[in-house]
């Protein structure tokens, strides 16, 4: 660690970006600390930013009385005390639009892998079954069903042209309606009791917190497919796991989690209906780079005295 370090590295994410960062600034890493209380003592007179992908809390900032950004690598914020931030003056910057495409192209995948039993398939065939028991038993249609959007925002859209293309009718519920050639529903249970195929893609937010409830999975029912692409707390995840027991919803396809990287046995020892993904929509390489330099680029901004390129408060 450099006795001028400026910026505090904390969390994991895509080594490229985080190396491109440490030629740059003299940084610090928060989890090869020994000590990380007199690590943050040691880099406090001068550090000025945080690059994080980890909870960021207000204790954190009480340690660093020059922090004045913290550049979250990530479009979804929710791991910092944004409130805390404010009341501090520090910026808390994001990572949007670069990856929108990524996360569409995941959310789409993963529909059609879980409509169509994409993942046991594979396993039907390298088990030998084909051969020995004959064709697997059929799957379910996407083309043309109706799709519900719970979120219409920057990856919302991607996800609905996207959706339009495979023909389908696609509605959305969001607080506020948008101006998308979609159709807003105003209420979550009627979208999702006019759905076929439910995806969420809203950010992880108090008021979003188990918004897709037991209501929420009955309405969609038994043939009914939920897609999460958005944040774990969204779904409730004991009533989700219910409700796949019991039939009242029919599958499930998860990017996202509740207590990530810990899923549910139960989740887990379900291989009919449910396709689980270890949270990487976004994660290609080009997309975790790019999310990367706008994480540079925002404090590299705050540092020059810059408007910064994505604030979020
Ligand atoms: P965005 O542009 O801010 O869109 C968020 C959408 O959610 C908006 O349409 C918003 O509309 C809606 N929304 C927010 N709160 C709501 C509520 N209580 N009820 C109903 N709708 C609500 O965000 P984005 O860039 O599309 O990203 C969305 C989220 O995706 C991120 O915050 C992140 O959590 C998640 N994400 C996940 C991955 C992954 O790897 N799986 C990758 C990237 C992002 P209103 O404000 O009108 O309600
Ligand atoms: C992040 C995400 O990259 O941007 C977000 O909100 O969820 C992902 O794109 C993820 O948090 C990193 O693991």
């Amino acid at each position: 660690m450099a006795q001028d370090t400026q910026v505090l590295i904390i969390g994991d994410y895509y080594d490229v970006p985080r190396q491109r960062l440490i030629d740059q600034y003299p940084c610090a890493i928060y989890e090869d600390a020994a000590d990380p209380a007199a690590l943050l003592a040691e880099i406090a007179p001068t550090c000025r930013a945080i690059a994080s992908h980890a909870p960021v809390t207000a204790a954190l900032m009480d340690a660093l009385p020059h922090l004045g950004v913290i550049a979250n690598f990530g479009v979804g914020y929710d791991l910092v005390d944004v409130a805390a931030a404010d009341a501090r003056g520090i910026k808390v910057t994001n990572t949007p639009d670069v990856l929108n495409d990524e996360v569409a192209d995941l959310a789409v995948g993963l529909m059609l892998a879980t409509c169509r039993r994409m993942i046991k398939a594979d396993a039907y065939v390298r088990a030998g079954r084909w051969a020995a028991e004959g064709n697997m038993a059929f799957t379910q249609r996407v083309w043309g069903k109706r799709l519900g959007l719970l979120g219409m925002g920057r990856i919302g859209r991607e996800i609905a042209d996207r959706c339009a293309a495979f023909k389908m009718a696609v509605s959305y519920h969001t607080r506020t309606p948008k101006d998308v050639p979609y159709t807003y529903v105003g209420d979550l249970a009627t979208l999702a009791g006019d759905s076929d195929i439910l995806i969420s893609v809203v950010p992880g937010t108090p008021e979003t917190a188990g918004i897709i409830s037991a209501d929420i999975m009955t309405a969609l029912g038994p043939n009914g497919v939920l897609i999460n692409v958005g944040r774990g707390s969204a779904v409730d995840e004991a009533a989700l796991i219910a409700c796949l027991a019991d039939g009242r919803l029919g599958a499930a396809g998860l990017d996202v989690f509740a207590d990530e990287p810990r899923v549910p046995a139960a989740l887990i020892e379900m291989t009919e209906n449910v396709v689980l993904q270890p949270h990487h929509a976004s994660a290609t390489h080009d997309t975790r780079d790019a999310m990367g330099q706008m994480m540079i680029d925002n404090i590299a901004a705050h540092f020059a005295g810059r408007p910064l390129i994505s604030p979020v408060n």
